[in-house]
């Protein structure tokens, strides 16, 4: 697989969503520092890549499933800037209209379709989509993401067995950043071979470099053809790393965990600044990429103004739009 097949215009879309997830969250992340929030917020920032390249690849009525760290996909699939810092604010015009927070985000006009906090719970939701795609006769595709602690859950197995079973288009997106929560990939698995995963139960499978937005995308496509000809599922995991603690701004620390030496390492392959480079190759100047910056600079902005301007939900409709047992 190659990324050198990307034009000019395509890998500046690219890099200009990531630089929007990267500018959303550090904005949000300030706030949530200065205690002007509390909402959780569990950061993808120097993990962009695997969202903008995975939705790049898909059409508005593809359906995408997250988990709880999902602003970066929502930002990637079309989902409405405003309403997303709105809804991190807990505000009525939020996209969940303020009763989700960071964890809760959907924008089913543009096929996302929900994310949720328990870890691996969206997979077989995933998988569902597909199906019923899939019986509808439609070539719609549905796509999870999730961590690689959600590979160690049971409802990931089921799912990829049944999605290669009844060859689903539904695509398991594994971002694997080598941690769940403080915990690195070795304290909890033997081996570092969660595509083996899908080998297993007869998926096509393929581990590609998440910080490479080219081979993202590439990757991407391929699976997105192959579902939508018919030819069922796909696993990618993608390897990349988290910045930030698992949850909140604090930078690379969790419960007291630091892990110094690895994120030395990753900061230099900063998927912002590799694509950067790739562009500068391409013939784009720095004026062009000024540009990109100051529209993304005043996007989020106008995004937090609108949050802090946003009324809260009144006390007698905070039970509206919540499902409860009869
Ligand atoms: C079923 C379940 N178990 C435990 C948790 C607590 N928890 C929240 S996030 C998380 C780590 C998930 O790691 P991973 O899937 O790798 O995603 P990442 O945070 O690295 O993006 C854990 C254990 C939970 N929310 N749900
Ligand atoms: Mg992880």
């Amino acid at each position: 697989m190659t990324d050198q097949t990307l034009t000019r215009e395509q890998l500046s879309a690219l890099y200009r969503t990531m630089l929007r997830i990267r500018r959303f969250e550090e904005t949000v992340a300030d706030v949530v520092e200065n205690r002007e929030i509390s909402t959780p917020c569990h950061f993808c920032i120097g993990q962009e890549a695997p969202p903008t390249g995975v939705c790049a690849a898909l059409n508005d009525d593809d359906s995408i499933w997250g988990a709880h760290r999902s602003h970066g996909h929502y930002l990637a699939k079309g989902g409405d800037m405003r309403a997303l810092m709105a809804e991190i604010f807990c505000r009525s015009t939020g996209c969940s209209k303020g009763r989700g927070g960071s964890m809760h985000v959907c924008a089913p006009e543009v096929g996302v379709m929900g994310t949720v906090p328990i870890v691996a719970a969206t997979i077989p939701i995933a998988v569902g989509a597909a199906l019923a795609e899939k019986l509808r006769g439609r070539s719609r595709v549905s796509v999870s993401f999730f961590g690689d602690g959600a590979t160690e859950e049971g409802h990931f197995h089921e799912s990829l067995n049944l999605a290669c079973v009844n060859q689903l288009p539904v695509i398991f997106v594994c971002e694997n950043n080598l941690y769940s929560s403080h915990m690195g990939i070795f304290e909890r698995r033997r081996k570092d071979n969660i595509p083996d995963s899908g080998t297993a139960h007869g998926l096509p499978t393929l581990s590609v470099d998440g910080n490479n937005i080219g081979l993202v995308y590439a990757s991407a496509v391929n699976a997105v053809e192959r579902a939508r000809a018919g030819d069922g599922p796909t696993l990618i995991e993608y390897r990349t790393f988290r910045w930030r603690g698992h949850v909140g701004p604090s930078w690379d620390e969790d419960v007291g965990v630091k892990r110094k030496d690895e994120i030395r390492e990753w900061l230099e392959r900063d998927p912002i600044k590799h694509c950067e480079r790739r562009l500068q190759t391409l013939g784009v100047e720095q004026s062009e990429f000024d540009g990109v910056a100051a529209d993304v600079v005043a996007e989020v902005q106008d995004a937090l103004k609108f949050a802090r301007q946003s009324p809260k939900p009144s006390a007698s409709e905070v039970l509206q739009h919540v499902y409860r047992a009869a």
